[in-house]
């Protein structure tokens, strides 16, 4: 099975991308290595310039998944800065923020990068799109997951299963076996 190593200290991300790349035939290995994270407004400039980074150190081809929350009513915030704000606002203080707004639409954006040593980076994204609920409902999933809800349920209470069928990161890791798949 073809290996590639996933850059990346969220192990969240690594458990759904190997339940989700493993019947596709690539098996993931996690390194804890890290990269720079550009300032950047957009996902696939942090995530492109992370894979080529993280390629060259490790002399190896390698993935990478920038990922982030852009809640309508906030103009798109947190977007690229959503582990920051989750390490210093937290889900609660976000709801708190959004106390009273109608607009509760949001979106869950992933980008993976990938590249091969010496070579330029390749980006894939997905997203899918949900409101954010009033109180913080389940302990499944990670990160915004507890208050991401798309139908009657948030990420945080569905299943690996069923987060993984319909995720953002599924469509960009799905996008991304395809390609793998068409340029060995
Ligand atoms: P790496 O950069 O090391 O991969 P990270 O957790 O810092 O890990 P990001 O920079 O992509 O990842 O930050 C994204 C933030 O969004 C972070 O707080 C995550 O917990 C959260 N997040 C990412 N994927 C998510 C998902 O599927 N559901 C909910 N929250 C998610």
């Amino acid at each position: 099975m073809r290996k590639i190593i996933f850059v990346t200290g969220n192990s969240h991300k690594v458990v759904e991308a190997t339940r989700i790349m493993s019947p596709l035939g690539i098996e993931i290995e996690q390194n804890n290595c890290g990269y720079p994270e550009l300032q950047e407004d957009k996902l696939e400039a942090i995530a492109g310039f992370g894979a080529k980074w993280a390629a060259n150190k490790l002399n190896s081809e390698v993935m990478v998944d920038d990922s982030g929350i852009f809640i309508d009513a906030l103009s798109g915030f947190p977007g690229p800065y959503s582990a920051y704000v989750a390490r210093t606002l937290g889900n609660e203080r976000i709801l708190k923020l959004l106390e009273g707004d109608t607009n509760r639409r949001a979106c869950l954006k992933c980008v993976i990068g990938y590249c091969r040593p010496g070579h330029e980076p390749m980006v894939f994204g997905g997203e899918v799109a949900g409101e954010i609920a009033k109180d913080i409902r389940g302990n499944l999933g990670f990160g915004y997951d507890p208050i991401f809800e798309l139908g009657i349920l948030t990420f945080g209470e569905m299943k690996d299963e069923e987060k993984n069928r319909i995720s953002h990161r599924y469509r960009a890791l799905l996008k991304f076996v395809r390609w793998l798949k068409e340029n060995k």
